[in-house]
């Protein structure tokens, strides 16, 4: 169409220029990829005040991502639907796929950052499984909502501008995997779900890596323990993961899931004892007999914070049994599986406890 008036030209040139400078600015922004699991965050209520009983993993991530038009101004984003699972559901075949695609990825010299939607419940699990095994130092960003994106006051955008917010920014670079929820930066090692009904359930005893704030990152520590791009481990190189189960210890203790993993044939059994990882009495010996059968022994505990010392609660040296450190049950199951695919000598074992 030719523009004939000088006036309208101009202005033309002008919308032209503005657009094309648009345009410009946005691809020069990073590539942030979010790939979807389900969970809550993905999630739909019956109504608004629906905040705590929904259907999870229900929403498409191509929906999530257009209801956060806010998410232009910070990165170029683009969205691939893994999984549309609850997270209690998630599977060793989840994890490694899972974990394939995000290596995959951060290969890939046109993505600068990573995140990961995820159901609540083992977000933890997933994302310490993803600080051991994949070899990059870009950020990794899981992410999370305690209520659906139909309920008042949802905590699900928020958290995803935070997370594409933070896999965007070149301070996350070699922290390892993060995860964003309420406004913190927890490191994946450390964060766990302690609360099972409130927006700022997912906590640290080590505290947060940080906070963010209006899509601003305000970093505080940062983490000690090997991880991604200086983990001894590859998920490139991981094509199965062994089995390993937990029992929890209680009063009045018996050995029959003990006995029953045994003839299920783990290659590990992580111990959520009380206290400092105490052991029964008359559970010992059903576990020196799994170790007897070349099943790794782990202790752990079944109190959330502190961590379990090697030769108090029981004789870990006599017995060739491997302390959790200050891992919680299902993390030390993470890292026992992971572990077990590179070595079954325990002193081995508790070296990569220790390190990790
Ligand atoms: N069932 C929970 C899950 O998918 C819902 C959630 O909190 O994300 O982990």
């Amino acid at each position: 169409m030719r523009i004939s008036h000088p006036m309208h030209r101009w202005l033309a040139g002008l919308l032209l220029s503005a657009a094309s400078a648009v345009a410009m600015a946005q691809a020069a922004r990073p590539h942030v990829v979010v790939l979807a699991t389900g969970g809550t965050i993905a999630g739909a209520g019956a109504s608004a005040a629906n905040s705590a009983t929904y259907a999870a993993a229900k929403v498409p991530v191509d929906k999530l991502l257009a209801g956060l038009p806010e998410l232009a101004s910070v990165a170029r984003v683009s969205g691939e639907q893994v999984f549309q699972i609850a997270s209690e559901s998630f599977t060793n075949d989840h994890l490694l796929q899972l974990g394939k695609r995000v290596s995959a990825l951060a290969k890939q010299a046109d993505v600068d950052g990573i995140v990961i939607t995820h159901g609540t419940d083992t977000l933890e699990e997933t994302a310490y499984f993803l600080n051991l095994v994949v070899r990059t130092t870009k950020p990794i960003v899981v992410v999370g909502s305690m209520r659906p994106g139909t309920a008042l006051s949802a905590d699900g955008a928020l958290n995803l501008y935070d997370a594409v917010g933070v896999a965007a920014s070149k301070d996350a670079a070699g922290k390892g995997v993060l995860v964003t929820m309420n406004d913190e930066i927890q490191s994946g090692r450390d964060v766990s779900k302690t609360i099972n009904i409130k927006t700022e359930a997912f906590k640290s005893q080590w505290g947060p890596l940080g906070m963010v704030v209006e899509g601003k990152n305000y970093w505080f520590r940062a983490p000690v323990k090997r991880h991604t791009s200086a983990s001894e481990f590859n998920i490139d190189e991981i094509q199965a993961l062994p089995a390993v189960d937990i029992v929890y210890g209680y009063g009045n203790m018996n050995t029959t899931g003990i006995e029953a993993y045994g003839k299920a044939g783990v290659k590990a059994l992580v111990h959520a004892g009380t206290g400092n990882g105490s052991v029964a009495a008359q559970a010992v010996p059903a576990l020196q007999a799994l170790r007897a059968q070349g099943v790794q022994v782990v202790r752990s505990a079944r109190v959330p914070d502190g961590f379990v010392l090697r030769n108090a609660e029981q004789p870990d040296d006599k017995y060739d049994w491997v302390v959790a450190h200050d891992l919680r049950p299902q993390k030390a199951r993470i890292l026992a599986m992971v572990a077990l695919t590179k070595t079954n000598d325990s002193k081995e074992l508790q070296r990569i406890f220790w390190e990790y």
